[in-house]
């Protein structure tokens, strides 16, 4: 029997509802810098969720929803000042703490560092921001909890492309037999899944109609013991929050 060894987590969506009240609104800042009008409604940013990377995302609104903007001739250069503002811009929220961990983040990291698991990140966001969320809500040292922060351009294909799971196995010398995956969007089940791992789905307001079809197990959230989670598809067999029993039981039932 295959043995877990190692807990790899999505950033955005899964770790912290970012994407609503701190990405969207960091790019609408960015634009307002920058003198455009562009405005990204909460509507209009869940179609944008798309396509993954802020700056993929700028040229996918350009491409399909401001088809009329007079495009500048270094427009690969526009695109990536807008994100660099747009970057400084949400770094800054989450130092002003707004944006805290989603129900029973801390509590399985915590638990699954107790008992040896080995931890990573595999996200499309930009390294700066996984900095900005770990060190503002678990602590000036939690950076050094995971073994790999695999993040942004360090593989060219992002999600939906297994390549940053890929990564961050490769990093860590380990298969996909011996990992699971936490996941919150379409997007991201099809990188983990098509880097062959198990994957744990929580949803949130942007992914909950997703395909998920291919998830061990679907939650609203991973839950606290007074605050149980909502089970959507699959067996969490009487369990009220994802701990690390329900997590090896998962890994275990379908390997
Ligand atoms: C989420 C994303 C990211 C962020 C924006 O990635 O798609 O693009 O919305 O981040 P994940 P950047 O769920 O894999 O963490 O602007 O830094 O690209
Ligand atoms: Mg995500």
């Amino acid at each position: 029997m295959k043995e877990l060894q190692a807990l790899l987590f999505d950033v955005d969506g899964t770790l912290a509802d970012t994407e609503r009240d701190g990405h969207r609104v960091a790019f609408n800042l960015a634009f307002k810098d920058a003198g455009l009008d562009w405005d990204w409604s909460v509507a209009l940013y869940g179609k944008l969720l798309e396509v993954t990377g802020g700056k993929e995302r700028i040229r996918f609104y350009l491409d399909h929803f401001n088809t009329d903007f007079e495009r500048p001739d270094d427009l690969d250069g526009f695109i990536a000042g807008l994100h660099k503002a747009k970057t400084d811009h949400y770094t800054h929220l989450l130092g002003e703490g707004k944006i805290p961990l989603r129900p029973g983040v801390e509590r399985l990291l915590a638990e699954a560092r107790e008992k040896g698991f080995r931890l990573a990140i595999a996200t499309t966001t930009t390294p700066a921001n996984v900095h900005a969320l770990l060190t503002n809500t678990l602590g000036a040292d939690s950076e050094s909890w995971f073994e790999v922060i695999a993040a942004g351009d360090i593989v060219p294909a992002k999600k939906p492309a297994p390549d940053i799971y890929t990564y961050a196995m490769n990093e860590m010398k380990l298969t996909p037999e011996q990992c699971i995956a936490f996941e919150d969007s379409e997007n991201g089940i099809k990188s983990s899944c098509g880097a062959g791992l198990k994957t744990i789905i929580t949803v949130n307001d942007y992914t909950h109609d997703h395909d998920f079809s291919e998830a061990v197990l679907v939650l609203d959230n991973m839950g606290e013991p007074e605050q149980p989670f909502t089970v959507l598809a699959g067996e969490a067999g009487g369990a009220s929050c994802l701990d690390i029993e329900l997590v090896t039981r998962l890994f275990t039932q379908t390997s």
